[in-house]
């Protein structure tokens, strides 16, 4: 049986990329088989298939946040979870939130749905209803499926977790500086007809509350989660509101690293990533669930001493240099993902969907995602990850593509670069640097310092072939083209505004 949504874009370019130093496995897939895999001489071997899978992602988290990942912050729960797994050094996201959990929960690019702008109250557009979600596709494995934190995939509440295969939802709608217009009823409360929702499922149970109750509330309901559903499979999503600004942090945590408010943050989210995996292991579920944790985007440099670190990487949030879109990525199963292991392939947010579509034997969704499945990498099964390619998009301009070693940066004067630094929580001021074309070998020089692009006028051919084989399956505002592989955004009404 041959897998139906195979990464288009990945299989147009095929030619091109079997002259590049690094080729890619572009043939089909087989279909998910619960409890067996094959080797690439198609011998059946046994495969263990998951029964639980909770899945972490931090909020605006730079990649070197992490003792594991080169940082000075003090991580030692998470630090442990990678001696405990397997750290994936070359993980993609999307410099944006939205779009990051868009690709997280749907393996798509935002692009390809319609998702690639960041959603605010005051758009009436969310994920379209027939897109199947990893949520659903896992509950109709048997999973009972619960969210705790921010959801960002729509305001309205048609677009809810609720209505795309969660189970039960505590959290926020979008970011944690988003507000929201109020009910009356919460309106009169609080003394105001906007503010900040706290959810339980589809209604606001709090307006009002500090920023400092974000990291323990989604901590505590995805303990209870897991206590409730430990004797049946279940998909626990926690995605943190912090370390997103306005920081907040608990009064056990101020002021526990002697660093600063932001340690002080990242400091909470590591003990409660350490009081769930402490629950995991109470119940002795740690052998038969996969752990996943990684951030949306990079660090959002213009807070300055409230914004995360991306060494050695450039730049950060709503940029496509890779310190605004590589996230650490750390991936732990017990007994069968190597312990302590790593690898530098490429891997997205996108290929987590089809990755655990194969470890727990769930159904793959019937239309057309750019995932690949990445359990044979995490397995040890092979040290050469399917994926080889990554298109840069921000919003919907595409900026940079990746083949390989090679990253191509493409012309646009749209760059985000931070101008003014805020400091203490008070924002800084970004200003558009103009960005032409530029040759990165990513492996020599992962801070993009070097333009070769003189040098290799044939890879830069190559890129750009590949830049518009990714333009004609999902367009690009820079060139002005449409897409023809773009599905429709869903929407509330027509004349929705996008931005
Ligand atoms: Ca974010």
């Amino acid at each position: 049986m041959i897998r139906s949504n195979n990464f288009s874009v990945c299989g147009i370019i095929q030619t091109v990329a079997m002259v590049m130093t690094c080729c890619c496995a572009w043939g089909p897939i087989s279909a998910a088989t619960p409890g067996v895999a094959s080797n690439e001489d198609g011998v059946g071997i046994h495969q263990a298939t998951a029964d639980n899978v909770v899945l972490f992602l931090a909020d605006d988290l730079g990649y070197s946040d992490l003792g594991r990942f080169g940082g000075k912050l003090a991580t030692p729960h998470l630090d442990q979870l990678a001696a405990d797994g397997m750290r994936l050094t070359s993980f993609y996201v999307h410099p944006i939130c939205t779009p990051s959990r868009a690709a997280l929960l749907t393996g798509c690019y935002p692009q390809r749905i319609g998702m690639e702008s960041v959603n605010s109250v005051r758009h009436s557009w969310g994920i379209h209803a027939d897109e199947q979600l990893l949520p659903e596709l896992l509950r109709e494995a048997g999973f009972a499926t619960g969210i705790f934190g921010k959801w960002h995939l729509g305001h309205r509440p048609q677009f809810w977790p609720l209505h795309h295969g969660f189970d039960v939802w505590f959290g926020t709608p979008g970011s944690n500086d988003h507000l929201s217009r109020l009910p009356d009823k919460w309106a009169k409360q609080v003394g105001s007809d906007v503010g900040l929702p706290y959810i339980h499922n589809d209604e606001i149970i709090d307006v009002g509350f500090p920023q400092s109750v974000l990291t323990s509330r989604s901590r505590d309901r995805a303990i209870e989660f897991i206590r409730r559903h430990a004797d049946q499979r279940f998909f626990c999503y926690v995605p943190f509101n912090m370390p997103h600004t306005p920081l907040g942090v608990s009064e056990r945590f101020q002021g526990r690293t002697g660093m600063g408010a932001y340690a002080d943050v990242i400091a909470e989210i590591d003990a409660a990533v350490g009081a769930v995996l402490a629950c995991l292991s109470e119940l002795n579920l740690d052998e038969n669930t996969i752990v996943i944790f990684c951030s949306d985007n990079g660090p959002w440099h213009i807070f300055g001493n409230h914004g995360g670190t991306a060494l050695p990487f450039r730049g950060g949030k709503k940029q496509t240099l890779e310190g605004g879109v590589r996230s650490a990525c750390i991936v732990r199963w017990k007994g069968v993902i190597g312990a302590g292991t790593s690898s530098d392939e490429m891997a997205a947010a996108m290929d987590i969907l089809p990755t655990l579509a194969t470890l727990t034997g769930a159904s793959m969704p019937e239309k057309k995602i750019d995932g690949f499945d990445l359990s044979p990498l995490l397995l040890g099964r092979t040290e050469k990850g399917p994926r080889d390619s990554y298109a840069y998009y921000f919003k919907r301009r595409l900026q940079a593509v990746r083949l390989g070693r090679w990253k191509l940066q493409l012309p646009h004067d749209d760059t985000q670069a931070p101008d003014l630094i805020g400091n203490d929580g008070a924002r800084g001021t970004i200003k558009s640097v103009p960005q032409s074309l530029a040759l990165y070998d990513l492996k020599a020089d992962p801070a993009e310092s070097a333009d070769l692009s003189g040098g290799h006028p044939q890879v830069v051919a190559r890129l750009q072939e590949f830049a518009d084989q990714v333009r004609s399956e999902l367009g690009d505002e820079l060139t002005n083209r449409l897409g023809a592989g773009v599905r429709e955004v869903g929407t509330v009404s027509k004349g929705s505004v996008k931005d």
